[in-house]
């Protein structure tokens, strides 16, 4: 049986249930294409395409039980996501310690208690800095469920003395809600910069020359959002088996990289990854391979170069990392006027993906048609919007995520 749900205005679930999504504003469209006119952002443009089928092994075995899935058309697809997207993390041994820097129990007004952990990393004498900042509700009871953005924007929107707000990591909020929020900054991970990887982890777990499949900078960023669960789960404030990891835009991609390698993370929230992400890439709609090897060549490993302006070439496509996060909760968000996040694109790598969900018997699914502006839908461990306005994370894409995460986790 179908079963999702539509928050929302009932006039706008009228128009779901009559066939009208959400497409995009023409005036939009005309001034995007104006602007990036090598880009395409006609929906009647978008090439004709197969997906790569989830459900078929490499070696041509169709997958109909769970155990297959898990047991070999998983891995398969990890790997392959590994080799020719974002690239392997190295096997060099560290250490890693967890130091409690500062802590203040009366935070937020007596709200909360506020920790920063200085998560320190350590290979043959050199060493890195994960600087975590976390808030946890004083009045629920522990442990608790708990938020953990990959910050791609800079410690300005993630104040621990909360003297600057953002409603890009909306403390009190979350808060408020009964769950705890934590944030770890990309760059202390990786600087955001091509230097040939000699900074950041790169600089402490790189041994030896670079290989085709090395991990790039969103691997390292996903790996960091692990050595945060590594902590999380030292801690008894947290309840380890419900932490989402969330992020936007490149923090977004990363997000769902870091929740396809590390099943640790119960919901896994991208909002507005777009390329890279949870867009299909053969749609090449907005952003394209070829354009984001070129802006960002540090973001992927070098094989993923192969698939510019050769996208079908692709072994697989975004609806397969979204499969990679089943039988766990995953939230795909976009925003009406970020076309080169191909929002479309999205929420039909999503709809791909359920097959893995019905697999697992997660009793998922979502509406054909991608629901209006400002409707969330969700199936029991699939959601979607599409927020109105511009590329970047509000409180109101916040808030649909902790009503979907109430349900997740009740
Ligand atoms: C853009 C890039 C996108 C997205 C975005 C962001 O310039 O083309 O893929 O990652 O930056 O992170 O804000």
């Amino acid at each position: 049986m179908k079963r999702y749900f539509l928050t929302g205005c009932l006039l706008c679930a009228a128009g779901l249930a009559s066939g009208q999504g959400w497409t995009a504003n023409t005036a939009v469209v005309e001034r995007l294409s104006g602007s990036r006119t090598e880009f395409n952002y006609y929906e009647e443009k978008v090439p004709s395409y197969v997906l790569p089928d989830i459900m078929t092994t490499a070696g041509g075995r169709k997958i109909t039980r769970p155990k297959e899935w898990t047991d070999t058309r998983r891995p398969e697809i990890l790997e392959l996501f590994r080799t020719y997207v974002y690239g392997r993390v190295p096997a060099t041994p560290y250490t890693r310690t967890f130091n409690l820097v500062n802590e203040d129990r009366n935070a937020m007004g007596g709200a909360s208690t506020l920790k920063q952990v200085d998560i320190v990393i350590n290979s043959d004498g050199r060493e890195l800095k994960i600087r975590l900042t976390m808030f946890v509700p004083n009045s629920v009871r522990k442990p608790v469920p708990a938020f953990l953005l990959i910050d791609n924007r800079g410690p300005a929107n993630t104040d621990p003395a909360r003297n600057t707000r953002s409603e890009f990591w909306p403390a009190e909020e979350v808060i408020a809600r009964g769950y705890a929020i934590a944030v770890f900054y990309n760059a202390d991970v990786d600087p955001d910069n091509f230097d040939d990887f000699r900074n950041g982890i790169h600089g402490v777990l790189d041994r030896g020359s670079r290989k085709a499949d090395s991990w790039g900078t969103l691997a390292a960023w996903a790996w960091g959002a692990s050595r945060c669960m590594d902590y999380f789960e030292t801690d008894k404030d947290i309840n380890i088996k419900k932490v989402a990891v969330l992020g936007h835009s490149r923090g977004g991609k990363t997000a769902l990289w870091a929740g396809a390698e590390d099943q640790r993370f119960s919901l896994v929230i991208s909002n507005e990854s777009g390329c890279g992400g949870a867009a299909l890439a053969r749609r090449r709609f907005g952003e394209t391979v070829a354009r984001i090897n070129t802006s960002f060549p540090h973001w992927f490993c070098l094989n993923y170069r192969k698939y510019n302006n050769n996208e079908d070439a692709m072994p697989v496509d975004m609806h397969m990392l979204l499969g990679l996060i089943a039988p766990r909760a995953v939230y795909v968000a976009c925003a009406d006027e970020d076309l080169w996040g191909d929002p479309k694109g999205s929420y039909l790598a999503l709809q791909n993906a359920l097959p893995v969900y019905s697999l697992l018997k997660t009793g998922t699914s979502l509406p054909p048609v991608m629901p209006p502006l400002n409707t969330p839908v969700s199936g029991s461990r699939a959601a979607f919007h599409i927020r109105d306005g511009g590329h970047n994370l509000l409180l109101k894409d916040w808030n649909w995520f902790m009503d979907f995460a109430d349900n997740v986790w009740k």
